[in-house]
């Protein structure tokens, strides 16, 4: 790990138990790669074999300012891809407003970001389902005795 930098968002990858997703809290240069504190981290077994990093997504190329850290990350399937993302601070990303304390969804293959918990409000989870949102846990009957 570089010095100095603390790891502040990490998810593991479904369906790829070799590979976690990472956000560090400052700039790192890793692999020869430098990445940004909002972007997201790929780490896992590259072509030879050997764990590397590399760029997950960058969140600037898809409407995130620079200025924010990526600092809460969940990968909730790989294909198609559905992340959710918190930041460190305020900030607007397509016509969606969102601050610290809140969980955007992104959607990569519709490029679209959606407002997903507003963390100022009251209710414990203000989430949305999206179409059959997994719910097994949920659902699941309680272990008969
Ligand atoms: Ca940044
Ligand atoms: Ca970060
Ligand atoms: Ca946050």
């Amino acid at each position: 790990m570089p010095e100095g930098a603390n790891l502040d968002a990490v998810s593991a990858v479904p369906g790829l138990p070799d590979f976690l997703l990472l956000s560090f809290d400052i700039t790192v240069k890793l692999d020869g790669q430098v990445f940004a504190d909002e972007d997201i981290i790929m780490f896992g077994p590259g072509a030879d074999g050997q764990n590397k990093f590399g760029m997950g997504l960058d969140l600037s190329q898809v409407g995130i300012d620079e200025s924010l850290d990526l600092d809460a990350l969940h990968i909730e399937s790989v294909a198609p891809t559905f992340l959710y993302m918190s930041f460190d601070g305020s900030g607007r990303v397509g016509n969606v407003s969102f601050d610290d304390e809140d969980v955007l969804e992104f959607d990569n293959e519709q490029q679209a970001w959606r407002l997903v918990y507003d963390g100022s409000e009251r209710s414990l989870c203000g989430c949305r389902t999206r179409r059959a949102a997994p719910t097994a846990a949920a659902t699941a009957p309680r272990s008969a005795r």
